[in-house]
């Protein structure tokens, strides 16, 4: 008998004890072993899944490519989502003692060295009267966006939530007093799209995070061990347990300074915990890929081919409100910008800044609103693509100088992109032929079908567009002499 009972414990025991002190402390995939299970039952548990070869790198190490396109479905279908920085920057909105303060809004505390005591008066003037989470979502699904990401704390170590950590939050430092993330949770659940958090989790000028440039008040000298799991770490169980189980659907961490191995898996630890295989990009730090590439404020040539990724970008010069910063992108760039990203396989993941006040600038508002207009036309040729059958439309990769003035390779080409979905290849067409032909490489499929995506009234007619199609090519024909739209219009084709 007790023989039976020691073979029972030594089988037993590895599986608890993996369950319950393993799951923060390994990587290793779990196999739950219900306490009751017989010594025969033990030996039918399954193996671990394979290891997805084509995606080999992923936040949930081992998982299989079924596992994966399952994970991340929503999101490679989303396409376009809103990145929000919203924060105490927004009050001095690049002024700090009547001078402008060089470089991007939110980095103004960092920029203009200002004290800690000092950035902290700011808290007072941080009003959010106009915030409404029923407009702010809106804007955004109006846009054509399925997900928004907003700073749940930035590098001022400011949360914009209600943490119970320490006061330097939203609800007990400023005249708001409301947790904006728990309003914004309710209405994206309302009005149908996602809501990931962007958490600061290594640089925190507040709190003793390490200080990217060097510290500038006396005040910030904190042990960044003690930050990490007296700061951090609570904040973000709060961030991953506090707004239901579907929020975040993404978390986005940012700027790993110092940020070791042995602190980012005390970090995973907790996401794999609290929210298993939650989407994390890939700025956690300590060697970690996370799900998603985050190329900034550029575009790469060629995407990044095996790899889910994000290109996020402002929509002016800055992510962080900065009164002065006027320098508007044009719809047409955003578009196009959308375009292109979709056609690499890509996401776009596009900025506004609001106001100390929670207003969205109105030339934000304008631009979003635009593109959503398109995108309620063209949209069938974003949403759920994959990266285009071609590539010959890229062009050879040339260098550009990205929105941090800093030179990459981007793409030369200029006229056209597409993308796919089963049975369907859509043209996205910027530069408008004027013979009514346009011909694009030859294609595997042979396309029974082809349309223009516009609305037929903007012609009052519907053009009947022709196909021929050989081992050089495929040419479209009959197309109207006017481009249906004058930044970017749709072939659909089908097969
Ligand atoms: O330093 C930040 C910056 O303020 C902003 O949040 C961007 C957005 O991707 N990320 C960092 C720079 O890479």
């Amino acid at each position: 008998m007790n023989s039976i009972k020691t073979t029972l414990m030594a089988l037993l025991l590895p599986t608890v004890l993996g369950v319950s002190m393993g799951a923060e402390s390994s990587n290793a995939p779990k196999v739950l072993v219900p306490p009751s299970t017989s010594p025969a039952a033990v030996s039918t548990v399954q193996p671990a899944p394979t290891p997805d070869r084509d995606h080999p790198v992923s936040s949930v190490p081992d998982e299989t490519k079924a596992q994966r396109d399952a994970r991340m479905g929503w999101w490679r279908d989303a396409k376009f989502g809103m990145f929000v920085h919203w924060g105490v920057y927004s009050v001095p909105a690049g002024y700090y003692d009547g001078k402008p303060i060089g470089g991007i809004g939110e980095w103004i505390m960092n920029k203009g060295k200002i004290p800690m005591a000092e950035y902290q008066k700011f808290a007072k003037q941080f009003t959010a009267d106009k915030f409404d989470a029923a407009q702010f979502v809106a804007t955004a699904k109006n846009a054509g966006m399925k997900y928004i990401v907003i700073t749940s704390k930035h590098h001022d170590g400011f949360a914009m939530f209600d943490t119970k950590v320490n006061g330097w939050n939203i609800v007990q430092a400023t005249p708001f007093k409301r947790d904006p993330l728990k309003e914004l949770a309710e209405e994206c659940r309302k009005q149908g799209i996602k809501l990931g958090f962007y958490y600061s989790q290594a640089q925190d000028w507040n709190n003793g995070g390490s200080a990217n440039g060097g510290k500038w008040d006396k005040a910030q000298e904190h042990s960044m061990d003690d930050y990490i799991d007296k700061t951090a770490i609570p904040q973000i169980k709060e961030i991953l347990t506090n707004y239901g189980p579907d929020t975040p659907a993404v978390v986005w961490w940012d700027t790993p300074t110092d940020m070791t191995k042995e602190r980012a898996a005390r970090i995973d630890a907790v996401i794999q915990r609290l929210r298993p295989g939650l989407i994390q990009n890939n700025r956690l730090g300590g060697g970690s890929k996370g799900d998603t590439e985050t190329p900034e404020q550029h575009i790469p040539a060629q995407g990044y081919p095996g790899r889910d990724w994000e290109s996020c970008m402002t929509l002016n010069d800055t992510w962080g409100f900065k009164k002065d910063d006027q320098h508007w992108k044009s719809t047409e760039t955003l578009i196009r910008n959308l375009c292109d990203i979709a056609s690499k396989g890509g996401n776009y993941l596009l900025n506004v800044g609001p106001d100390s006040h929670g207003d969205i600038p109105a030339e934000s508002v304008k631009r979003l609103a635009e593109v959503g207009a398109w995108m309620k036309v063209n949209g069938e040729a974003i949403y759920g693509t994959t990266a285009t059958p071609f590539g010959e439309e890229l062009g050879k990769p040339t260098e550009a100088v990205d929105g941090y003035g800093k030179k990459r390779p981007a793409s030369s080409g200029k006229v056209w992109r597409a993308t796919q979905k089963p049975g369907h290849v859509y043209l996205i067409i910027f530069q408008w032929p004027k013979d009514g032909k346009f011909i694009v490489p030859a294609f595997a499929h042979t396309i029974t079908e082809a349309n223009l995506l516009a609305d037929p009234p903007a012609y009052g007619f519907i053009p009947k567009l022709t196909v021929s199609q050989n081992d050089n090519g495929v040419t479209v024909s009959g197309l109207p002499e006017k481009a249906p739209d004058a930044i970017a219009s749709v072939i659909d084709l089908k097969y």
